[in-house]
């Protein structure tokens, strides 16, 4: 069974599992879903996704939310051990934490530099917090990138989509601008066929 995954009609987080689902060579559909008329806040909807957030996938009998939470379980499944280190592997401690740390810490502080729904005053009030959290975070990813090309050593893993994805909008916030390793990062992991491919699909 075809794996579908559900994405606003706007702008929103689905491109990351779009980038895996790709990386991985597996075949998808979308189902669209149109924010302004509320969709996302149906019954049939907040069946899968409970808080009525995007992106949501169903692969078969299962149904996942949470952008970290469908990358880890789906490279888990369907990347054989390559993508995401499976439990017994030595690089799995590192590999979960820094998923979660992109997924929980940088993604949603960071989020407030794109999110366009806040109003003016919120939104200055939110960014500036941002920025001042935000540093000691991206110290943190400058030193572990700085001796190897992604969070492995071993080459790319889903904790690069969600670490890529969270720093983009740091930089759209301006906080990679004296940041060349991690702006050059940024550039390399999107410009992998997968995420390009993902990109287009998010336009
Ligand atoms: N931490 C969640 C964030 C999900 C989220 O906030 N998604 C946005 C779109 S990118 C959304 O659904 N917004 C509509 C709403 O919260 O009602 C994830 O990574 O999936």
């Amino acid at each position: 069974m075809t794996i579908q995954l559900y994405r606003f009609v706007s702008a929103d987080r689905s491109g990351r599992i779009a980038w895996l689902l790709h990386e991985m060579k597996l075949d998808f559909e979308t189902v669209e879903l149109d924010a302004r008329n509320s969709e996302h806040h149906e019954e049939e909807f907040l069946s899968l996704s409970p808080a009525g957030t995007i992106p949501a996938v169903v692969d078969g009998d299962d149904v996942l939310f949470e952008s970290g939470a469908a990358l880890h379980h789906l490279a888990e499944r369907y990347g054989g051990g390559k993508i995401a280190p499976l439990a017994d592997d030595s690089d799995r401690a590192a590999y979960v934490s820094w998923l979660y740390f992109a997924s929980a810490s940088l993604d949603p502080l960071c989020f407030a530099f794109v999110n366009p729904i806040l109003s003016e005053e919120f939104r200055q009030s939110r960014r500036e917090y941002a920025r001042r959290r935000v540093g000691r975070m991206l110290d943190a990813t400058e030193r572990r990138l700085d001796e190897r090309e992604t969070v492995l050593k071993r080459g790319f893993t889903t904790a690069d989509i969600q670490l890529t994805a969270a720093l983009d909008y740091a930089r759209a916030g301006g906080c990679l601008d004296d940041r060349p390793r991690l702006q050059h990062y940024v550039e390399t992991m999107k410009a992998r066929p997968a995420a390009r491919r993902a990109e287009a699909f998010t336009e």
